[in-house]
C-alpha cells in the first residue's frame, strides 16, 4: 500500500497476524482468524482498507504487505522498552486496572505514560500517512486512546471513530489518573465514540463534563478545548494562556460487539466438530453433566469466584465425580506482569485442591487445561459442555458467551452470566449471577443443570435468536453508520 491510498483504515494495537516460520525456513505471515476480522471483512468489500498496529514481535516493524488472506497490513514498530513501558506497563498496569473497578491496585509510572504518549504518535503518524483525503478512520482500544485528537491535528480532512472494547469506569475511579485529561482530551478527537454498554458512555460524558468542563445533550458532548483551565486553576495550561478552538461535537453511544453467528454455526454443524464433541465426552468418562469455563488467565474474569462455588458444591454434595466434571481452559495471558502470575498460582492451587478432595482414580473434578486451542476444537468444546459457566467481576463484554449460544445449534448447554458482563445486557435469558455472591452462583449453576429441559431449549432459543440478529458483522456496519452520521462541528456564531 502506498501513501494516502487508503479509504478506510483500522488502527489496532496488534495487527491480526502471525508469523509462521516454517520447517525449510521460508515464511509468511498468516491472519489470526477472529471475530473483528471477520467483521473487518464484511465492511471493507468496497473500500480500499488498511490495517495499522503492531506486528508482535518487538523491534523493528516488517515492511508492509498483504496478506495470504488479502489484508493490506502496516505494521507500527514497538522496541522491546516500549512493549513493557507502553504496553505491559500503561496499557495492562495502569489502565486496564483503572477500567476494571480496581479489582488489582493499579500503578502509575511517568516513564511509562511517556512511552505511551509516543508510541500513541508514532500510530496517529502511521495513519496520516497512510489515510487518502476524507479517508474513515476506526480505532479500536484503551492501547490507543491519544490517537483520534493526534490524527485530527495531523489529518483534519479524515472522519475519527474509536470503539472501547473495555469496559469506561466511573469517574470516581477515571479520576485517580494522574493524565486523565489528556486522555479524554485525546478520545475528544474522535467523531464518534462506541462503547459497549450506554453506562461507559454515561460514565464518559460524566468524566468530560466533569474533569473537562464539557456540556451534553443527550449522547452528544460538546468540548470547548481550552475551557476546562477556564474551570480548574490547578489545571495547567502548557502554553500559558487560555487555548481558543472551535468547539468539537462527539457522539458517545453503546454499540455492543458481536460474535460472527454465522460462521460459529456453521463450523459447530461440520460432521468433523460433531464427532470431535462426542470424543470429549468419551475422554472425560461420558459423564452426566460437563460444565465449561474459558477465559483468559485474567483477575477479571471470576476464575477464582468460580472455583470457590464449584468447591462448595462438591462439599455440599451438590454434584458428585464421576458424574460431574469441569473442564476450565484459561488462556494463557500477560504472564511477565506480577498479578498475572500471582493469580495463575492462586488459581492452579485452588484446582489442585479441588481435585485433591473430590477426584478419584479415573475420576476427574476438574480438568485445568493452560493452553490455547484453534477454533474447530473451540466450537467441540461448546458443544460437548451441559454449562458454560461465565462469571467476570467486570467484562466490556464476553465474546465467549456469545460464540457458545451461537455454537449450540441443538438447543442444548445452559448459559451462566455474570450481571457485571456486557453481554448480560443483551443475554437477559441466560442463569444470571453476581460472582461475589457464592450462595447465588451455587444455587444458579444448579438450576443450569437441573433446569426442566424445555425450559432450558426455550432459553437457548433466546439467546441464539439474540445473537444471530446481532451478529459481529451488523456490530460493524451499526457502528461505521453512526460514524458516518455523527454530527458535524458547529458553525462558530
Ligand atoms: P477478552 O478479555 O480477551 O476481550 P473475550 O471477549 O471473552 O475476552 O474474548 C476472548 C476471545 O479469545 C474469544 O474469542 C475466545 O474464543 C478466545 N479464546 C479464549 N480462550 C481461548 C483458548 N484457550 N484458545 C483459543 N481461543 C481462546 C476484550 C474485552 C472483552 C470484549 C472483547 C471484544 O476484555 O470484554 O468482549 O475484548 O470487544
Amino acid at each position: 500500500m502506498s501513501n494516502n491510498q487508503a479509504d478506510f483504515i483500522i488502527a489496532a494495537n496488534r495487527l491480526p497476524v502471525d508469523r509462521i516460520v516454517h520447517p525449510d525456513g521460508t515464511q509468511e505471515w498468516r491472519t489470526s482468524p477472529g471475530g473483528l476480522v471477520t467483521a473487518m471483512e464484511s465492511v471493507m468489500q468496497d473500500r480500499t482498507g488498511v490495517w495499522v498496529g503492531w506486528a508482535g514481535e518487538a523491534g523493528e516493524a516488517p515492511e508492509p504487505f498483504t496478506t495470504e488472506g488479502g489484508l493490506d497490513v502496516q505494521p507500527v514498530s514497538l522496541s522491546e522498552r516500549e512493549f513493557r513501558d507502553y504496553y505491559e506497563g500503561f496499557s495492562n498496569e495502569t489502565l486496564w486496572p483503572i477500567y476494571h473497578d480496581v479489582i488489582v491496585e493499579p500503578t502509575f509510572h511517568r516513564r511509562w505514560w511517556a512511552s505511551y504518549r509516543t508510541v500513541n504518535e508514532r500510530f496517529a503518524r502511521a495513519i496520516a500517512d497512510v489515510a487518502a483525503q476524507g479517508a474513515t478512520v476506526w480505532i479500536h482500544d484503551y492501547q490507543l486512546q491519544l490517537v483520534p485528537a493526534l490524527v485530527r491535528e495531523l489529518r483534519p480532512d479524515v472522519r475519527i471513530g474509536f470503539f472501547n472494547h473495555i469496559p469506561f469506569p466511573p469517574v470516581e475511579l477515571f479520576a485517580q489518573l494522574p493524565w486523565r485529561r489528556h486522555l479524554l482530551r485525546g478520545l475528544l478527537g474522535a467523531d464518534f465514540i462506541g462503547f459497549q454498554r450506554s453506562t461507559d458512555a454515561g460514565n464518559f460524558i460524566r468524566a468530560c463534563r466533569q474533569l473537562l468542563g464539557a456540556s451534553n445533550k443527550g449522547d452528544v458532548v460538546t468540548y470547548q478545548p481550552g475551557s476546562e483551565y477556564a474551570h480548574n486553576k490547578t489545571a495547567i495550561n502548557p502554553s500559558g494562556t487560555l487555548a481558543v478552538a472551535d468547539p468539537r461535537l462527539v457522539r458517545c453511544a453503546a454499540v455492543p460487539i458481536s460474535v460472527d453467528f454465522a460462521g460459529l454455526e456453521a463450523l459447530a454443524k461440520t460432521p468433523a466438530v460433531k464427532a470431535r464433541a462426542k470424543e470429549i465426552r468419551t475422554s472425560l468418562g461420558d459423564p452426566e453433566t460437563v460444565l465449561l469455563g474459558v477465559d483468559r488467565l485474567d483477575y477479571t474474569k471470576g476464575i477464582r469466584h468460580r472455583m470457590r462455588a464449584l468447591t462448595e458444591l462438591f462439599q455440599d454434595g451438590e454434584i458428585t465425580t464421576p458424574s460431574t466434571t469441569m473442564v476450565q481452559i484459561a488462556t494463557p495471558s500477560r504472564e511477565r506482569v506480577a498479578a498475572y502470575r500471582q493469580l495463575r498460582t492462586q488459581v492452579e492451587s485452588l484446582v489442585g485442591r479441588i481435585n485433591g478432595d473430590h477426584s478419584g482414580l479415573g475420576s476427574t473434578a476438574v480438568h485445568y487445561l493452560h493452553q490455547s486451542y484453534p477454533r474447530e476444537e473451540m466450537a467441540a468444546l461448546f458443544l460437548a459442555a451441559d454449562a458454560l459457566l461465565v462469571t467476570p467481576l467486570r467484562d466490556g463484554m464476553n465474546l465467549v458467551a456469545k460464540e457458545y449460544v451461537a455454537c449450540r445449534h441443538d438447543l442444548g448447554g445452559a448459559l451462566v452470566l455474570s450481571e457485571f458482563t456486557g453481554a448480560a445486557q443483551e443475554l437477559t435469558q441466560a442463569y444470571t449471577v453476581n460472582p461475589h455472591d457464592i450462595v447465588g452462583m451455587k444455587q444458579n449453576i444448579l438450576r443450569a443443570i437441573n433446569d426442566d429441559p424445555q425450559d432450558r431449549r426455550a432459553r437457548m432459543r433466546s439467546l441464539r435468536r439474540r445473537v444471530r440478529n446481532h451478529d459481529v458483522q451488523s456490530w460493524a456496519h451499526r457502528y461505521l453508520a453512526a460514524l458516518a452520521a455523527a454530527p458535524d462541528k458547529p458553525v462558530r456564531p
